[in-house]
């Protein structure tokens, strides 16, 4: 029997494992299961306490939670080196990106919360500037130092999927205020199939 990823087509953390199925060939291994984040009886708080996407639920019942966590099983599962580097320096480099890449996600997904968890309110201007503060920064600093297109990579398949969020959510306009990660983006978009082919639900 297959693992199960419990996902959303929605969540950039769900895409970025979604992705890392599709470019190992594991999908005669991972199968994707949609879960709800907001239905308190969907079983994803069973597998998850935290109730948070995605969580991986092995053959013999274990489950493991957190995109980052996930990826890497799936890296090791795919036997390793595949989209983590093995030699310790790359890949603490790559792993340091992805959790920037990963802090983008976080900041992104705040923007929309705000107005989601709080519909009897404005949101609060103070708030949203200080997460568009985390992307501006982070967005900058990936234009000043461009993430090679190949090797596929978690950090490379992270900031596509970062990205790609934005476009979906459509709560922060990265095309203009970044604009030179637009050619990075169409670049790797055609370098990795698996990016087009795990796509949220508008692409
Ligand atoms: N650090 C976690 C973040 C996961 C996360 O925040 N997922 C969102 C969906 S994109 C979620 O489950 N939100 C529901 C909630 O926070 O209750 C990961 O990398 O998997």
């Amino acid at each position: 029997m297959p693992a199960k990823l419990r996902s959303s087509e929605s969540s950039p953390f769900a895409r970025k494992c979604r992705v890392a199925i599709k470019h190992l060939n594991l999908e005669d291994k991972v199968v994707v299961e949609p879960a709800s984040t907001q239905d308190p009886n969907d079983t994803l708080r069973q597998q998850n306490p935290l109730g948070k996407l995605p969580a991986l639920v092995l053959e013999n019942g274990n489950v493991i939670i957190d995109s980052r966590v996930i990826v890497e099983y799936l890296d090791s599962l795919a036997g390793g080196g595949k989209i983590i580097p093995l030699e310790t320096e790359a890949r603490f480099k790559t792993l340091s990106l992805a959790a920037l890449c990963d802090g983008v996600m976080e900041a992104s997904i705040l923007l929309v919360y705000e107005k989601r968890y709080r519909p009897d309110r404005e949101p609060h201007e103070g708030a949203l500037d200080h997460q568009r503060g985390k992307i501006e920064h982070a967005l900058n600093w990936f234009q000043d130092n461009p993430l090679d297109i190949l090797p596929t990579s978690i950090a490379n398949i992270g900031l596509a999927c970062s990205l790609g969020y934005m476009d979906h959510r459509k709560q922060y306009d990265w095309r203009s205020k970044h604009a030179g990660l637009v050619p990075w983006f169409d670049e790797f978009s055609a370098a990795t199939p698996a990016f087009t082919a795990a796509p949220h639900p508008d692409e």
